[in-house]
């Protein structure tokens, strides 16, 4: 679908001396080609401050209309987020489309979205966009969101007659999305309230964009998914995914677990957009355990990191234990797998990987095990039929007044049958 060449651009960002800078503009590129567009000049500014009203100095907007008119290119990706008048400024000084960091990142949603969910949590954070941008020459900022680049908007159904789109209708918009969304949103809600009931421990994967979340969510599917559950897309580009999805996992002693993976992160997700999905990241604030995934082999993992541990600050995720996943170390000349800790260092593409993982997993999620001594009298069959189903049997032996079990079982479900423990082999914790 991609047969169009890429929209060439100049990128500029300003330099105040922040030691993530060089990082900061990698990663630029990168959301630059994740919009089908590449990068033919990279332009930068040391300046401690940014100019209210042009955001880079006077000379700087000089040298960047000429190197513009030079590379022939009409589009112009600014590193930060600007104001709308510095947008306007800019324009006007380069005689380029300017898009700010958030606008491209929100262009890249748009194309991206599949889910009715994940379409309208991002038409959502546009609208919010937009709205502050509307007080001047709204139809030609409009028509020049919707053109240009990866065709974020004028395809999107953010609305359709844009030109005459005004503050009104906009609005008006946000309320019949976010109506819509709450619905959606509900319904999600049942349903995790539900699974909670099944009291199944859940896991969610998170991380940085391109990591190997949903890379790693199919493996272990593979492995031990329940009745062969879906694969989850899986390519090598920023933001792959944008829908959270949960499968159940059950491993050979009967321990089952949820295991969630959902949208990565990337540094400076703009706040729109994190609170538009909001609802598709309560499973990771609502998991028992988070799964860090680290691209091992990136030279800017460190950065990446900080960048993930701050947007699950954001997204109030503060108290949920975590372990700290290095993947792809088979890009890498590291040996793996190997474990210290709470932290990891595998390849999803390999099977011991996967191992050393659930082991790591299912170590913190299952604490709340016991092991017990039943005796199930002959006419409670259902029990029994019920342990061999969802429990962890060691032994079973069929004696005169009933079946002698021993199983390893949640606290819930040894509370559920402790009328029927004949003596507590190992102490019950809590
Ligand atoms: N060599 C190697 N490649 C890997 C490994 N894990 C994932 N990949 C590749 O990395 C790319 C990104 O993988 P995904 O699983 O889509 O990454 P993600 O974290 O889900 O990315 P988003 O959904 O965009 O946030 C794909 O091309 C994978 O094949 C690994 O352990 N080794
Ligand atoms: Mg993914």
């Amino acid at each position: 679908m991609d047969e169009t060449p890429a929209t060439p651009v100049v990128t500029i960002g300003l330099n105040a001396g922040q030691a993530t800078f060089d990082y900061s503009m990698a990663e630029l590129t990168a959301l630059v080609e994740a919009n089908h567009m590449t990068v033919v000049e990279q332009v930068q500014q040391a300046l401690t401050k940014p100019n209210p009203g042009t955001y880079f100095g006077t000379g700087k907007v000089e040298e960047l209309a000429a190197i513009v008119a030079d590379d022939q290119v009409d589009t112009v990706v600014v590193n930060d987020e600007l104001t709308p008048s510095q947008i306007r400024n800019l324009e006007n000084g380069t005689k380029a489309r300017i898009i700010d960091r958030t606008g491209l990142i929100l262009e890249i949603f748009a194309n991206r979205a599949q889910s009715r969910e994940a379409k309208l949590q991002v038409q959502l954070a546009m609208l919010q966009y937009q709205l502050p941008r509307l007080h001047t020459s709204a139809s030609q900022r409009l028509d020049q969101q919707g053109g240009g680049g990866g065709g974020g908007l004028a395809n999107r159904g953010a609305g359709e007659s844009q030109t005459e789109m005004s503050r009104r209708t906009i609005e008006r918009s946000i309320t019949h999305v976010n109506h819509e969304l709450k619905e959606i949103n509900q319904a999600a809600e049942t349903q995790r309230q539900q699974r909670e009931r099944n009291e199944l421990p859940s896991v969610a994967l998170v991380g940085y964009t391109n990591a190997g979340k949903s890379t790693l969510m199919n493996a272990l599917v593979k492995r031990f998914g329940k009745n062969e559950e879906k694969q989850v897309f899986v390519k090598n580009m920023l933001f792959a995914t944008l829908d959270t999805s949960v499968r159940q996992l059950i491993f050979p002693d009967q321990k089952k677990l949820l295991l969630s993976d959902t949208v990565g992160f990337v540094s400076q997700l703009p706040t729109n957009l994190v609170k538009a999905f909001r609802s598709t990241l309560s499973e990771a604030a609502n998991a028992d355990l988070l799964v860090q995934v680290v691209d091992y082999a990136d030279v800017n993992r460190d950065a990446m990191m900080a960048t993930t541990e701050q947007t699950l600050q954001d997204i109030g995720v503060t108290d949920v234990p975590m372990i700290t996943v290095f993947n792809k170390a088979d890009l890498t000349s590291t040996d793996y797998p190997s474990r210290a800790g709470d932290q990891l260092i595998i390849s999803a593409k390999d099977d011991a990987s996967i191992d050393l993982l659930v082991r790591a997993m299912k170590e913190k999620v299952f604490h709340n095990y016991v092991t017990a001594n039943f005796l199930i009298p002959f006419d409670a069959g259902d029990i029994v039929a019920y342990m061999n189903d969802h429990c962890n049997v060691l032994s079973t032996d069929y004696q005169a007044d009933g079946t002698a079990m021993r199983v390893e079982l949640t606290s819930a479900d040894f509370n559920k049958y402790k009328s029927y423990v004949v003596t507590d082999a190992d102490s019950v914790e809590d």
